[in-house]
């Protein structure tokens, strides 16, 4: 296989002590993308702590950090491949996968066809710079539309609702954090999460600096969450209702003659007069019982978002995975537009991504616009949304008999059986399928089905790159890594697994022999064609050059696999070096060269440059957003009559299901744990330790119970990717902490219609004393 880890040296700094160096390093596990100083003594990490000279973080490490080592540690990674024999899954030569998944797929091919395969990718895919270069390889290859990712259990309303207004689902606009004067975040919790699509290593103290430069936060949340904590002003909103809070804003900011977009946005923004319409029976009296504020409050708070010199609205989880998550996506960006905060400093901002960015490419200030529904779900006739079916529809498409039932499944970086909703169910289907392939470091809850998997080096043994989450930075920064510690022999890299899976795909059902596969050609064939789509591209700056040239001078110094595309999505960049039209712009050279990170500044304004719609004007009512706007309606009785029901949350010290093996984070006090209101404790006779029984519509579990005014009377709250301890798996750490799934009561049949987005919060549910244990 090739060798990808040549440059791996090149900033490492000998260090005075014979044998010890200092590796840098981006954090891979959340999307602050903090930079990490990691010294290694005898090819053995001794200490991770945060780099102080990064250019954007500053030395901010969050406890999860430093944990990289253990991670790398961990006997229970997978080092090599495992097949599943008689039920029990034994460790093989990579030789031995290989044949077995070219055996197993070429059987569900020659039995069922094509269309029978899926895939399904997960988060840490987002972060992996192999994923970025190689997963859509991969995910051609299979040749079906059945693609399902973590997307729609998270964050694809918030990309629908950008697309059908701005164009493109990338074009998301970001709080400019570090020069606002009012903050209002919606069901996020930075200080646990450390913010997501708004990249921001150190939130936290961001947030901090607008209070002390005299700034106000406001935080609507269910729970008083440590974010809430820190808040001037918390509003314990009723779930699944910020839609119609920030409706009745925008009806305020209408009926009170406070909406004022500004004159350069107002000169590209089409649908005022239509959404003027649309806000007027959405008063703050008319959904005050539905949202549980009271309609005093809500006015307030439009007149401060208008009156602040800048203002900026921030949404994220508990908005987006509720039946009403594009709406309310919509509406944040409507509020930022009404009160003249969209693109300017302290408003709302679009990046300027460095490498790689969806809103930098094709012609500026026009595009194709967004469609969705190109196939449906077979079962349900659920619409494809950016090349996906919602991941709440897999386990229908494996249960349900008849033409172009899935019967083989690649899994990369994910495990759906903990993060996808009814999941007893998907468990249920995995193992009815023909035949599974996981490419993961975890033989976990969803890949103990595998019948192959295929485990990538560790984090610190592989290179990195945002190219998505530097797409939401709150500053234009770029920031190369290479490998920290060099790969073990015969291990291939994460883009050669993909790569080989991809070429497998492609060449099952004939009789090509898998050995021959070799990932360094699917590699030249990949970047020979981007390089042939940038030389024909008439927006791209390489456009006309001779394309031998820009290859060879790819390739210099035998540059390879995902390095080789970084430094074409670098150079073609808007910041680029255009391959020696401008010599002092971008290239990978120039990021390793400066190993800390290379900023180009803070956020400038995008408009009109950035627009992708078809009338390269900003969709303020695009027709598919205002036409569910009645079931937005329909709901407010609905909700004004809401019984018991669930949330979820996030710790510091716990990332999705998966960083649970790590004993330095899960120790402590058990995290897993259902957070109820005193009030409703004493109604249902739950006390603090004992435990809980939960029942939704699809399932039920019991869990320990933490009494807390924290949390809004009538809601609970269970964190998920807990529920471990299956048989099968290996994750003993995580065993004996083991937790329950709270996906097991999410129903399948819960979404948001425009994004295929599963409905994750506000969860009806009942709950019943169990007593203590
Ligand atoms: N109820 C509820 N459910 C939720 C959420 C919620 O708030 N509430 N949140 C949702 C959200 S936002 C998300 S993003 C999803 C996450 O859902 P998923 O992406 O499905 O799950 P993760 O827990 O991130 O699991 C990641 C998997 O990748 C493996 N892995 C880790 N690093 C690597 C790597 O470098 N390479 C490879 N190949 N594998 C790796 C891990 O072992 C694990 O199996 O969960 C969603 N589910
Ligand atoms: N430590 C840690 N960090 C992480 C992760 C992790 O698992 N652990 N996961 C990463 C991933 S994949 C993602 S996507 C991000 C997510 O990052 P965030 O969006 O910040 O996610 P949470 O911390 O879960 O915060 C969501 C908040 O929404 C609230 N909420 C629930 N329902 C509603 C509602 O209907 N309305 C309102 N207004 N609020 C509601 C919850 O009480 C919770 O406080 O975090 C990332 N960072
Ligand atoms: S905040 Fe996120 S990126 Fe930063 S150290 Fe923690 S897990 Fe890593
Ligand atoms: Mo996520």
């Amino acid at each position: 296989m090739t060798e990808t880890t040549s440059n791996a040296g090149s900033v490492h700094t000998e260090s005075a002590v014979a044998g010890t160096r200092t590796a840098l390093r981006t954090c891979p596990l959340c999307e602050a993308g903090c930079g990490l100083e990691i010294t290694i003594k005898d090819e053995q990490v001794t200490r991770i702590r945060g780099d102080r000279d990064d250019v954007f973080s500053h030395g901010f490490i969050c406890p999860k950090g430093s944990t990289l080592k253990q991670l790398h540690e961990d006997p229970d990674r997978l080092r090599m491949p495992l097949i599943k024999r008689d039920g029990e899954h034994v460790e093989v030569e990579w030789d031995e996968a290989w044949a077995e998944v070219h055996r197993g797929l070429a059987g569900v091919i020659e039995r069922h066809g094509r269309g029978a395969i899926a895939s399904y990718n997960g988060n840490p895919s987002a972060h992996s710079l192999s994923a970025i270069t190689f997963a859509r390889m991969l995910s051609r290859s299979i040749g079906t539309r059945h693609h399902y990712s973590a997307s729609t259990v998270d964050q694809m309303p918030r990309q629908v609702a950008a697309a059908y207004i701005f164009g493109t689902p990338l074009s998301v606009p970001v709080p400019d954090l570090d020069r606002t004067d009012y903050l209002m975040i919606l069901g996020a919790n930075p200080y646990a999460s450390n913010g997501s699509l708004c990249t921001a290593p150190d939130f936290p103290g961001r947030i901090e600096a607008i209070r002390a430069r005299g700034g106000k936060l406001v935080v609507v949340d269910p729970r008083r969450s440590r974010t809430a904590e820190e808040a001037d002003e918390w509003l314990a909103i009723r779930p699944g209702s910020d839609a119609l809070f920030l409706m009745a804003i925008v009806n305020v900011l209408f009926a009170d003659g406070l909406a004022d977009p500004g004159a350069s946005v107002e000169a590209v923004l089409n649908g005022l007069d239509e959404l003027r319409e649309l806000s007027l029976s959405f008063t703050p009296e008319a959904v005050a019982s539905a949202t549980g504020l009271d309609s005093s409050t809500t006015r307030r708070i439009a007149h401060e978002l208008a009156g602040a010199p800048t203002a900026t609205v921030y949404a994220r989880i508990g908005t987006t995975t509720t039946e009403f998550g594009t709406t309310a996506s919509w509406m944040v960006d409507a509020v930022n537009i009404l009160t003249g905060n969209l693109d300017r400093p302290g408003g709302a901002m679009f990046a300027m991504p460095v490498a790689g960015g969806a809103s930098t490419k094709g012609p500026s200030g026009t595009g194709k616009g967004f469609q969705i529904g190109r196939g449906h779900t077979r079962v349900r006739h659920l619409p494809e949304v950016m090349g996906e079916y919602p991941a709440a529809a897999l386990a229908d498409e494996i249960l349900e008999p008849g033409d172009g039932r899935v019967r083989a499944l690649v899994t990369v970086a994910g495990n759906p059986v903990l993060s996808t909703p009814n999941s007893n169910r998907l468990a249920t289907a995995l193992e009815d399928l023909d035949f599974m392939v996981s490419v993961d470091i975890y033989l976990n809850e969803t890949t103990r089905h595998a019948d192959v998997i295929l485990p990538p080096p560790s984090q610190l043994q592989r290179s990195h790159y945002d190219v998505l989450l530097l797409q939401f930075a709150v500053r234009n920064v770029a920031n190369y890594s290479p490998p920290a510690l060099a790969i073990q022999d015969g291990q291939p890299d994460e883009w050669e697994i993909l790569a080989k899976l991809a070429m497998l795909l492609q060449r099952a059902g004939t009789d090509a022999d898998p050995a021959d596969a070799d990932p360094a050609d699917a590699d030249a064939e990949a970047i020979a064609a981007l390089v042939d789509h940038a030389v024909n591209d008439d927006c791209s700056p390489i456009h006309g050059r001779d394309p031998e040239e820009i290859l060879a001078m790819l390739s210099a110094g035998d540059r390879r696999g995902p390095e080789r595309m970084l430094d074409l999505m670098l150079r073609t960049g808007p910041f680029g070096d255009a391959f020696g039209a401008n010599p002092d712009g971008a290239n990978l050279q120039l990021l390793i060269d400066n190993p800390h990170g290379v900023d180009f500044g803070p956020l400038e304004p995008r408009l009109p440059e950035i627009l992708r719609t078809p009338s390269g004007r900003i969709e303020l009512a695009a027709p598919e957003l205002v036409a569910d706007v009645p079931r937005l309606h329909g709901a407010i009785s609905r909700l004004s009559g809401q019984a018991m029901v669930l949330v979820g949350r996030r710790h510091l010290r716990s990332n999705n299901s998966w960083m649970h093996n790590i004993e330095v984070l899960v120790k402590g006090k058990p995290r897993c744990s259902l957070h109820v209101h005193p009030d409703d404790a004493a109604e249902l006779g739950l006390v603090h330790g004992g435990y809980a029984k939960v029942t939704s519509r699809v399932g039920s579990v019991e869990a320990p119970v933490e009494v807390t005014d924290s949390i809004r009377p009538g809601v609970v709250s269970l964190p998920h990717g807990w529920g471990h301890g299956v048989e099968g798996t290996r994750l003993r750490v995580a065993a004996e902490r083991a937790g329950v799934n709270s996906n097991v009561l999410t129903d399948h049949n819960a979404m948001d219609p425009l994004s295929g987005t599963s409905v994750l919060n506000g969860i009806p549910v009942t709950v019943e004393a169990l007593g203590t244990r």
